[in-house]
């Protein structure tokens, strides 16, 4: 057993007091060039046609090129993104028997994108409780400068729920870092291996720096919650109306399949509801004001 493929008992600890865990080493230098490689075909795919510098962006758009479920679209796509040992720890990461994935999501911030400001992600899904988890796999590593990420250690456990408008489009972004739950929290900036896998938990307050390089900073992330867990509100999200998942039922479907365990080298199959072009939904947690799918 590759030991960079299992958690120990003191990283899940790790996970548990800062909200994020750093995992070296995960994937083979000819994995990540495959896995990398598919996903910019994905990512191409989904982009063509739009021509746009990036001055003529949205401001959220400026932060990074958002493709949600690309293992839909992709075989290669889909073996990486339910990679059993990733999968795994994702449940140990959450103490769950069992994850299913909620969205995949390749993150794409180009040279000169500006930075993704400090946030939570569980105000943007209607999921309950808030057993979530994203592992962010940069395909190049990351560094400070060039879109790397920083987190507020401990931000996840202190009862902080709340939602920042990244979109800028209903309003400014509330500034979360300031917010007296975590105002004396100092970010954490990571600097990771190409390999590597950062997770973080769903209430971790987080936020990446500018790309001032040259180059695409290649980011793909899967996101996974503990089985079992329900849709606590009508707020719009793919996942859930997708499969017409009610309030208060379990979130499982063919959009949601269980990521681990599953038997050895089996995939789930491609669902059968055509997905939105995008999934991004945000709701203004204080007005109750909802914005679908575009
Ligand atoms: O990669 C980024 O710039 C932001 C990532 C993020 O917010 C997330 O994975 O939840």
């Amino acid at each position: 057993m590759n030991d960079s493929r299992t958690l120990q008992p003191d990283q899940v600890a790790t996970f548990d007091r800062d909200g994020f865990l750093v995992v070296d080493d995960f994937f083979s230098e000819s994995e990540l060039a495959d896995f990398g490689a598919a996903v910019d075909l994905g990512v191409a795919g989904r982009a063509s046609g739009d021509a746009r510098p990036l001055e003529e962006k949205s401001l959220y758009e400026q932060s990074f090129i958002q493709c949600i479920n690309l293992w839909e679209d992709d075989l290669a796509i889909r073996q990486f993104t339910f990679n059993a040992d990733m999968a795994k720890m994702a449940a140990d990461l959450l103490h769950s028997d069992a994850v299913r994935i909620w969205h995949d999501q390749a993150l794409y911030k180009e040279a000169g994108g500006r930075e993704t400001d400090a946030h939570q992600d569980r105000p943007f899904w209607p999921i309950d409780p808030p057993d979530q988890v994203t592992a962010w796999i940069p395909f190049d590593g990351s560094r400070r400068g060039q879109g790397a990420m920083a987190y507020l250690p401990g931000s996840h456990r202190l009862g902080l729920e709340r939602f920042v408008d990244i979109s800028h489009v209903f309003q400014e972004p509330y500034d979360i870092v300031n917010d007296e739950a975590v105002a004396d929290i100092d970010p954490v900036w990571v600097e990771a291996k190409p390999g590597s896998i950062v997770f973080h938990h769903s209430l971790a307050v987080h936020l990446a720096d500018a790309n001032a390089s040259e180059e695409t900073r290649r980011v793909y992330c899967v996101i996974y919650f503990a089985d079992g867990c329900i849709r606590r509100s009508p707020l719009p999200h793919l996942v859930p109306d997708r499969q017409g998942i009610k309030v208060d039922d379990p979130i499982r479907g063919d959009v949601s399949p269980i990521a681990w365990p599953r038997p050895e080298g089996d995939l789930p199959p491609t669902p059968t509801s055509r997905p939105p072009r995008l999934g991004f939904v945000s709701k203004n947690l204080d007005t109750g004001t909802e914005t679908p799918p575009e």
